[in-house]
């Protein structure tokens, strides 16, 4: 028997506020992590859900460096951004507050000082990479260099972006230091170190033996961590910016960000809950879950678990840590630097009042065992043939025909058929579904659950057919609009955790006061003669326009990011894709073979040759700006590909009929396109 906790604490990752939140960090973590606290508050159990905006650490100082700014400035507006989004968004943390809150710095100082004094750290010097240029030490991300492991250029002193390898900057080949591009010393210099390696026998005991249920993902990754052996790591850094070091001797540095972030939780929690926190922390009636990316699992099974046993004093340790993999978008890995994202404040300005498509969009498609693909083409279909076309089309129906038919009212329930019973019995099936997936964090399956007793409640209607049966038996549809409408009811409940907003508008439609999870299953929500408010649209339809605008954007930033590419490179940039256009605008352009006949200058320009051209039709003049590259005797004979509609041009009093197909080469050399093999003068190329 599964252990039976009277309250929840759910803690979301807390976010680097050096960017805005984008659509993986949603389907990862923060999607997830409300449907599970939405689920169970639903239910009426007791719960807390935590965000924050981790506020220190190298990629911070890294972007106010960038923008020429303080740090604060930079935590100050992506805070405010990352904060606003995820409200509008619907994600309903109890708090979403910050690591440099007076609140967290003292939390996370009063730890650090009682591990010290408990004598739980070890105090060691060792030669670190130092900046002569700009006379610092470089932690982190300032260093950067090749990656050991995959032969990536700039992966950094912690991480490669590249293969996802953890590393250490002693790693790193050919190191450099971030800051000024110089090639960094060692220097001597003393840190605190977790030793982790002391844990290493507890860790087995608790996760290896004792949670064998947590995802195979997170498990697998805790297990390759211990059995590779886990070593001290240091929890202190040569930094001006986090929380500085609460000893004696310890100017200039600072809590190791991934030391004092995952203390933001119990700092979040007090500054909520400043009277009885310790009921969230300290007992084991609290069941404790961290909603993470992949990249942070050793911190949140490892290292913040080993951080709380050493503090013992009754703090409790995660119950179960349902780590995401990673989305992709549109088949390539989302960038915050290569800005391949789409971004949850841009999407918000875009499709408003949709933010129910995107969390849809993101649990239906959710990163949970597997990296997943984010792609606009999917958000549409998503939306248009499932939301729209099951979801929305069913209670627009039953709710329409309900005015229709019955002024608005619930009808009553007569005699009940076979397929009245089928229906109905499903519901509870559906709840069980739903409930066991939710329970094991599986939302993917779970949101399946919910759209099945949507497409249940569209499969009776269509059977049913009750608008046909008005003009013959009203009894029977009564009947079927009052199971019509507590199928909706039903669905209310059922999305409530996915889509808070649809559940909203269909509870307002339904006119009934609040929904619980415990009404779910049941086919008498609505009482008979309760009456309803007018029908109005769940979904809208998305255009192929709207879907087209995105792209477009992805593809501008693509060329964008390619001529950077090629800029650093030394070469010139392919140009953007032009305007779309259309199979009408493309069968207008006469394309085809010709042969150059003649070829000579034309007097007094660098640029002109006057040709003329066999176009298989006729024999006429065009006059072409490629002297600079060829010679008339190079001309003559060549066969090449022209534009043989184009309007008809003066130029140097020649007249000019046509234009001849030319391609720039990487040196900024005309060349002229050809058939790769001879063809007859005439062949129309499309
Ligand atoms: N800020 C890393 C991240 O956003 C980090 C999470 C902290 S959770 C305590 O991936
Ligand atoms: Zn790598």
């Amino acid at each position: 028997m599964a252990k039976e906790f009277k309250r929840h604490l759910i803690t979301s990752a807390l976010p680097y506020a050096n960017g805005p939140v984008h659509i993986g960090h949603l389907a990862g973590v923060y999607v997830p992590a409300d449907i599970y606290a939405r689920y169970l508050r639903l239910k009426g159990e007791e719960v807390l859900f935590i965000g924050g905006s981790d506020e220190h650490g190298v990629p911070i100082t890294i972007k106010a460096k960038q923008n020429g700014c303080t740090p604060q400035d930079v935590v100050d507006k992506y805070h405010t951004i990352i904060k606003d989004s995820f409200k509008e968004l619907g994600i309903s943390f109890d708090v979403y507050s910050r690591t440099s809150s007076k609140t967290h710095h003292k939390t996370a100082s009063d730890f650090f000082k009682k591990l010290y004094t408990d004598g739980k750290f070890i105090e060691k010097e060792s030669e670190q990479y130092f900046d002569t240029e700009a006379n610092t030490f470089l932690a982190d991300r300032y260093i950067t260099g090749t990656c050991p492991k995959c032969g990536a250029e700039g992966a950094y002193g912690d991480q490669c972006e590249k293969c996802g390898s953890t590393l250490s900057p002693d790693e790193l080949i050919n190191p450099k230091s971030a800051i000024s591009g110089s090639e960094p010393i060692k220097k001597t210099t003393k840190h605190w170190y977790l030793p982790l390696d002391q844990y290493e026998g507890w860790l087995k005991e608790w996760i290896l033996d004792g949670h064998k249920e947590w995802k195979t993902n997170v498990y697998g990754q805790c297990k390759s961590w211990i059995d590779g052996g886990l070593q001290p790591r240091a929890v202190s850094r040569d930094l001006d910016w986090g929380v500085p070091v609460p000893v004696e001797g310890a100017e200039g540095k600072v809590l190791y960000v991934w030391f004092d972030a995952p203390i933001g939780y119990i700092s979040n929690t007090i500054e909520i809950c400043p009277n009885d926190w310790e009921k969230w922390w300290k007992s084991e009636d609290t069941k404790m879950v961290h909603f993470i990316g992949k990249d942070n699992i050793v911190f949140h099974c490892i290292v913040f678990p080993s951080m709380l046993k050493a503090y013992g004093d009754g703090f409790i340790l995660p119950e179960n840590v349902p780590a995401n993999e990673f989305l992709n978008l549109e088949g390539d890995k989302i960038s915050t630097s290569r800005n391949w994202a789409v971004w949850l404040h841009e999407y918000l300005v875009d499709f408003p009042g949709q933010q129910d498509v995107l969390r849809y969009v993101l649990c239906a498609n959710a990163p949970e065992t597997k990296d997943n693909d984010f792609t606009w083409k999917d958000f549409q279909t998503r939306n248009n043939s499932e939301l729209v076309a099951i979801y929305g089309n069913f209670v627009n129906r039953a709710v329409v025909l309900t005015h229709k038919y019955f002024e608005g009212k619930v009808p009553a329930l007569g005699n009940i058929q076979d397929v009245d019973k089928e229906v109905l019995d499903q519901i509870p099936t559906i709840k069980k579904n739903l409930e066991y997936n939710l329970n094991n964090y599986k939302f993917r399956e779970a949101l399946k659950e919910a759209m099945n007793l949507a497409r249940l409640g569209n499969k009776y209607l269509t059977e049913t057919e009750p608008w046909k049966l008005a003009k013959t038996d009203m009894e029977r549809v009564a009947t079927i609009l009052n199971i019509s409408l507590q199928l909706c009811a039903n669905l209310a409940i059922a999305f409530e955790p996915f889509l808070p907003f649809s559940s909203a508008k269909l509870v307002n439609i339904l006119n009934i006061e609040k929904i619980s999870w415990n009404d779910f299953g049941g086919g008498d929500i609505l009482k008979e003669g309760h009456q309803l408010n007018p029908a109005q649209l769940l979904f809208a339809k998305i255009e192929d326009e709207t879907i087209d605008a995105q792209i477009k954007k992805l593809n501008d930033t693509k060329a964008a990011n390619e001529a950077k590419a090629a800029e650093a490179a030394g070469k010139p940039a392919p140009l953007a894709q032009k305007e779309e256009c259309t199979f009408d605008d493309f069968m207008k352009m006469d394309i085809r073979t010709a042969t150059v006949l003649e070829a000579v200058k034309v007097p007094k320009t660098d640029k002109l040759l006057q040709l003329t051209i066999d176009t298989g039709i006729d024999t006429r003049t065009i006059v072409s700006g490629i002297a600079e590259h060829y010679t008339p005797e190079e001309m003559v004979g060549k066969q090449i590909c022209i534009l043989a509609n184009l309007a008809p041009r003066k130029i140097k009093g020649i007249e000019s009929k046509g234009m001849i197909l030319m391609a720039k080469d990487e040196s900024g050399k005309m060349k002229f396109v050809t058939p790769a093999e001879i063809v007859d003068n005439g062949a129309c190329v499309g």
